[in-house]
């Protein structure tokens, strides 16, 4: 291939290639209300929240005390109405509606509205698949939720589109508050984890596998999560989580540097971000050699450690530009480190889509940015004298997209 047709062929190829989305928070339309849709909910985006809060006087408890229609409002007067909607978050609002079809100048909240009032939601999901090109998501299935485990209690069956995570922050990050849930579940725990606790454990997370068939575990941690550890989280992860996620051969993501609640009263929309150990990972890999993790850190400054890490241990899959870092001119640059570290065995980005409709503006945009890192990727290896077809750019892009992922979790054994 010349290097004058790279841009226009590499795009094509990342624009058609399905994507599977490894990490979001969206579910099937069996889960009801847990599926958030619609523009309320794209307005009432935590992201888009803490960035209200900093240009509108209205306090974050005043703000959580009004309707959800009341926040899209403020939501939309101060960020896309009072301000110009440049930053990450709010662009993203603007690429969504436009995508649904919006003549954005001359569209009120109103008009939007009504559109959402007259669509149904299974229709919906399928436009949003179709539009952003997602193959599949994964969804986060928190083990701990009462309301989730209703309805895994009563599900029949399956949208193949929406794959399961077993979610345990809650176990790793409040023990006591855990156990309690355990205990009323029917499992014989004590705060102390002796081996019958950790038992017990190990069983409630069998017996949560076998309704959900999750793909992978995963939980969020603090930038100051070590291993090995002596503290609950520590004995949980050493007796609980590595033996139970080795056997079943089931992946286990960390998700780490999140500073909970740097400002409560923002509740979800309150979190910050912190550098973490990536000694951590050195220890967790190669001590748990039959272990495999999956691995997305929140801070800008922990990805080339991280990258690093990663060329060390078959065992670790590097994923994602998680959160704060879901911004462009970060994940070009994290993307053009990893590639040029591991080549093509990571998997570049997941949506951490909240709201269904956010699937459209977060693959859109991420598919640009990756799709311009790799096209000046591919024109460094012809300048070095190697030919570049488009089949290699398109075996590359679905590992990238979907392959590595399913091999890595075993998905398609
Ligand atoms: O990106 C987010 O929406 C965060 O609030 C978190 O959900 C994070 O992605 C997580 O899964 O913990
Ligand atoms: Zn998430």
């Amino acid at each position: 291939m010349k290097k004058s047709e790279l841009q226009q062929t590499v795009s094509a190829v990342v624009n058609q290639t399905p994507v599977l989305d490894v990490h979001t928070h969206l579910y099937s339309a069996r889960f009801g209300d847990l599926l958030l849709w619609g523009i309320d909910e794209l307005l009432d985006y935590h992201y888009l929240i803490c960035e209200t809060l900093i240009n509108d006087p209205t306090s974050p408890d005043e703000f959580y005390a009004m309707t959800k229609a009341d926040q899209a409002e403020l939501v939309w007067n101060t960020l896309f109405v009072r301000n110009t909607p440049v930053s990450e978050a709010t662009r993203g609002v603007v690429t969504t509606l436009r995508a649904l079809g919006f003549e954005l100048e001359k569209t009120t909240l109103s008009q939007v509205r009504e559109y959402f009032a007259s669509t149904k939601v299974d229709d919906y999901i399928d436009l949003v698949f179709d539009q952003s090109n997602v193959e599949a998501a994964v969804m986060t299935n928190d083990v701990l939720d009462p309301a989730e485990q209703a309805v895994w209690a009563e599900l029949s069956e399956r949208d193949p589109r929406f794959l399961a995570a077993l979610r345990i922050d809650g176990l790793l990050n409040d023990w006591p508050g855990a156990v309690a849930v355990l205990r009323a579940g029917g499992y014989d725990v004590s705060e102390g984890l002796d081996d019958n606790t950790c038992g017990e454990v190990r069983r409630f997370l069998a017996d949560n596998a076998e309704v959900m068939q999750p793909v992978y575990m995963a939980a969020s941690l603090p930038p100051t999560f070590a291993y090995p550890e002596d503290s609950a989280r520590g004995k949980l992860l050493e007796k609980c989580i590595l033996p139970f996620s080795r056997e079943r051969a089931l992946p286990f993501a960390m998700m780490i540097g999140v500073k909970k609640l740097i400002n409560p009263p923002l509740q979800l929309a309150g979190d910050g971000v912190g550098k973490a150990d990536i000694g951590v990972l050195e220890r967790l890999c190669g001590g748990n050699p039959e272990n495999k993790f999956l691995v997305t850190c929140l801070s800008r400054e922990n990805q080339h450690e991280l990258a690093v890490t990663a060329r060390k241990f078959s065992n670790l899959m590097v994923f994602g530009c998680w959160w704060w870092l879901n911004i462009p001119s970060v994940i070009a640059e994290m993307t053009a480190e990893r590639i040029e570290l591991l080549g093509t065995r990571f998997i570049p980005q997941h949506s951490d889509a909240r709201v269904l409709d956010q699937l459209i503006y977060k693959w859109s945009h991420s598919r640009k940015v990756i799709a311009d890192v790799l096209a000046e990727k591919y024109a460094d290896l012809i300048d070095a004298g190697w030919t570049v077809q488009r089949s290699d750019i398109e075996r590359d892009v679905r590992r990238l997209f979907s392959e590595n992922f399913r091999k890595f979790v075993g998905l398609d054994n």
